[in-house]
């Protein structure tokens, strides 16, 4: 016979499925950022990039244990992004102390630690190539970590110039 659920039971049941569910959404909405307001000016980008030493890779995935020991992140090697954003990058590092820089820019080098989250700001403010790059020897895959940041300027003014 199944026994009827008292209204306490029910309430003690949707409180831990509350907390179960309710909890990680928080959670994750709390690392995105978009809980709290941004301090960014409207039209802002964001973008995540964690360095991964193993295989030299840039990526925007967040690095967990499977894609870090079982599978490998996507590697981030071409973001297309179009003149006049303004740029946030967050920056992680999935295992060593890593660093970011723009040479062309003259932004950073900064170090970017395991753990940590770095955040570097720029403005696109002409079309061309901007390279980016890890600038701490950090494995023997060092050299792979790098990729460019491809600026678009709108349809009439293209020019493609390098920085
Ligand atoms: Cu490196």
């Amino acid at each position: 016979m199944i026994k009827k659920m008292t209204a306490k039971e029910i309430a003690g049941v949707l409180g831990v499925v509350l907390v179960l569910v309710g909890l990680p959404l928080l959670l994750r909405a709390w690392q995105a950022g978009t809980l709290l307001e941004t301090p960014y000016p409207p039209g802002t980008r964001i973008i995540t990039l964690t360095a991964v030493a193993d295989g030299g890779i840039w990526t925007k995935e967040d690095v967990v244990g499977h894609n870090y020991w079982r599978s490998k992140p996507t590697r981030v090697s071409k973001i297309e992004i179009n003149q006049g954003d303004h740029i946030v990058l967050r920056l992680h590092s999935a295992d060593v102390l890593h660093s970011f820089a723009i040479p062309v820019l003259r932004l950073g080098p900064v170090d970017v630690p395991a753990g940590h989250t770095v955040e570097l700001e720029f403005d696109a403010d002409r079309t061309g190539v901007l390279t980016f790059l890890c600038w701490q020897m950090c494995s023997p895959e060092h050299p792979k970590l790098r990729g460019h940041f491809l600026v678009k300027g709108s349809e009439s003014e293209e020019e493609d110039d390098e920085w």
